[in-house]
């Protein structure tokens, strides 16, 4: 395998807007179709983003091993490739599944979201921190070239001295508020110090929310998503977050292809391990505005939940990413609207397929 190279120029092509990846297709030029074919593993398989990012592998040529806790979802049945059920807690079957795969390269998702660790801190420490040691252990002992790590805007949270600057550029003292934080800052300095001392090349991107037709598990940022889901299948939707909340969101095509960027990057591109990524940061009153000019009998209503809040008021209103736009090119391709258009088809052709599964 060779990672070597600049970002590929079909893989941006991948980015235009209305090329993105569809939930039960893959998106096609997602990654350089020059390159031989990689073998690819991912942890947290069954989660939201690898609902589109198996796809887009898979439709690129990559061999594919998908690996989680549980068998393969329903949901995630389109995807292709191969599925191994594997529980990052345990260090020895992390190892072991990692000699027999030796993978090129390594996409990290596996995680426990902020809301749920916070009902569970002692999971969210096991699989987040634990997880993550060991994940980059077994990269190391079975010569894993390279790894995708993913953070997420959780890292952040108010500093003693004051609030966030806004933007929040990547360089802040880091004071999360939530055990998915504290994982998080903790997996992205364990990510670099695998990469400075190790031959452990790992990166990865902070997320904002993520939106998407696939369901998220637990986070605080979910709300964003069921003004979509729940717009389309129940006419409404009580959000659990009050009207004027910001946070950073960003539409799935593009999450899926920041992965696809940052994994493809060449090393001497990258000025650090760790990028802010960035979209859109509307607010809860202005996505459910958006929604209702594609459903405009939908009724919105706004319930903040305390401990949900409390997350969501702990966090960067928005991101400075120009080190991402400096460095790789990074640059996101739908902003709200965009969104709105491309996703509202989706969630219905998902609905009508049965594809979205669970409630929340
Ligand atoms: C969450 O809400 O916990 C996640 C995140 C922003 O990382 N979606």
């Amino acid at each position: 395998m060779r990672l070597e190279g600049g970002v590929p120029t079909t893989l941006r092509q991948g980015a235009a807007r209305g090329d993105a990846a569809e939930p039960l297709a893959a998106p096609r030029g997602a990654i350089d179709d020059a390159r031989p074919p990689m073998k690819i593993l991912l942890t947290g398989a069954g989660g939201q983003i690898g609902h589109d990012l198996i796809g887009a592998l898979v439709a690129s040529g990559h061999d594919v091993v998908s690996t989680d806790l549980a068998p393969r979802p329903p949901s995630h049945a389109h995807a292709g490739g191969e599925w191994q059920r594997l529980d990052v807690t345990d260090a020895a079957a992390t190892g072991a599944l990692m000699m027999e795969v030796r993978p090129d390269l390594v996409f990290h998702l596996a995680a426990i979201l902020s809301a749920r660790g916070e009902q569970d801190p002692r999971l969210a420490y096991d699989v987040n921190q634990t997880g993550t040691w060991n994940v980059l252990e077994a990269c190391r002992r079975a010569k894993v070239k390279r790894l995708v790590f993913t953070s997420s805007i959780a890292v952040f949270g108010p500093p003693p001295s004051g609030p966030l600057p806004d933007p929040t550029p990547d360089d802040v003292a880091l004071h999360p508020t939530t055990m998915y934080g504290v994982t998080k800052v903790s997996g992205e300095l364990l990510c670099d110090y695998y990469r400075k001392k190790f031959d452990v090349d790992c990166r990865g991107v902070r997320f904002p929310g993520l939106i998407s037709a696939a369901m998220p598990g637990g986070g605080s940022s979910d709300y964003a998503l069921f003004m979509y889901v729940d717009g389309v299948r129940k006419h409404g939707y009580e959000a659990f977050a009050r009207a004027d909340t910001r946070i950073p969101l960003m539409y799935m095509p593009d999450g899926v292809r920041a992965l696809l960027e940052i994994a493809m990057a060449e090393r001497a591109q990258l000025t650090r391990a760790i990028y802010n990524i960035a979209a859109f940061s509307p607010r809860a009153d202005e996505i459910a505005a958006s929604v209702l000019t594609l459903l405009p009998d939908a009724k919105f209503t706004f319930e903040p939940d305390p401990v949900r809040q409390a997350i969501l008021d702990s966090w960067p209103r928005a991101l400075d990413d120009s080190a991402a736009r400096r460095d790789w090119g990074w640059k996101p391709a739908y902003d709200l609207d965009a969104m709105t258009q491309d996703l509202i088809p989706k969630v219905r052709r998902m609905l009508e397929l049965g594809a979205i599964l669970s409630s929340h």
